[in-house]
């Protein structure tokens, strides 16, 4: 935590060599109390997860695997919100530490020539008027070689040295996804801020005004991306004209 700018967000660091599931880890200190902004860091992960049951490939050394814990005060319903924050984030922050621009897909993606560079899974223990704790983990590839990703994942990942053809300092990105973290925790969840974080992830969405398809829980629905509401769900515009609010899905832009 050296050098760390923030009041909240890292004050309490565990590191990990190996671990299963820095999100994992993070719920069990979350539950017997922990303390907001507690991180849970690993350099490698085990049992790295993504949404729904798929995994997330976290080999030693290679990227950022690191878990949050907040506790903000905001409805269940307003959970997607911690998410889009998270992504502007992390955006935010790789254009301050590594000069690079990166685009965020619908909900939880951030991408770099329609590759993913990062995913945000965010896990909350809520009841439906007030959320005990939610715990943002963040998997950013960071030094893997094209050879690191597994060949199952080599078309649709990607990794900053990929992209800036340079290995990067972890520890520097980390201070910046706290601190800007931290900025979008205490402005940009409240209900006034929210809305110029909103502006900020629709600047940086590589889905707004384009043709998706979205599988989602309800099914899946093909029209175009209207914009994001105030509680983060994604209005869909479909061919009959009618407005689809989702709440959570999966998006591909490639063809219908
Ligand atoms: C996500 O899920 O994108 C959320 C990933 C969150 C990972 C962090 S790491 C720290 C913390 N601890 C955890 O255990 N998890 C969090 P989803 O949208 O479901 O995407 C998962 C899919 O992304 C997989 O099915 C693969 O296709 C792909 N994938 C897996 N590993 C990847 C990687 N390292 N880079 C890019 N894509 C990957």
């Amino acid at each position: 935590t050296r050098g760390l700018n923030t009041s909240i967000l890292g004050r309490n660091v565990e590191i990990h060599s190996s671990i299963g599931s820095t999100n994992a880890r993070a719920k069990e200190l979350a539950l017997s109390g922990a303390r907001e902004g507690t991180v849970v860091i690993a350099d490698e992960q085990v049992q790295g997860r993504g949404r729904l049951g798929r995994s997330w490939v976290s080999p030693p050394g290679k990227g950022i695997w690191m878990s949050v814990i907040l506790r903000p005060r905001l409805s269940s319903q307003q959970v997607p919100r911690i998410t889009i924050m998270t992504a502007v984030a992390v955006a935010n922050a790789l254009k301050r530490s590594a000069q690079i621009d990166v685009g965020i897909k619908w909900p939880n993606d951030v991408v770099c020539g329609g590759k993913k560079l990062c995913g945000i899974l965010t896990e909350v223990h809520a009841e439906p008027e007030v959320i005990h704790y939610a715990v943002v983990g963040i998997g950013l590839n960071v030094n893997l070689s094209f050879e690191d990703l597994p060949e199952d994942i080599r078309d649709i990942a990607t990794s900053l040295r990929i992209e800036k053809g340079k290995e990067f300092n972890r520890a520097d990105i980390i201070k910046s996804i706290l601190q800007e973290m931290e900025k979008g925790y205490l402005q940009g969840l409240r209900d006034d801020g929210f809305a110029g974080l909103l502006k900020e992830y629709e600047r940086r969405s590589v889905i707004l005004g384009k043709r998706i398809r979205v599988i989602g829980v309800d099914g899946q629905f093909s029209g175009y991306a209207q914009g994001f509401g105030l509680d983060g769900s994604l209005m869909l515009r479909l061919d009959d004209g009618r407005v689809e609010r989702i709440l959570a899905g999966d998006v591909s832009l490639r063809g219908e």
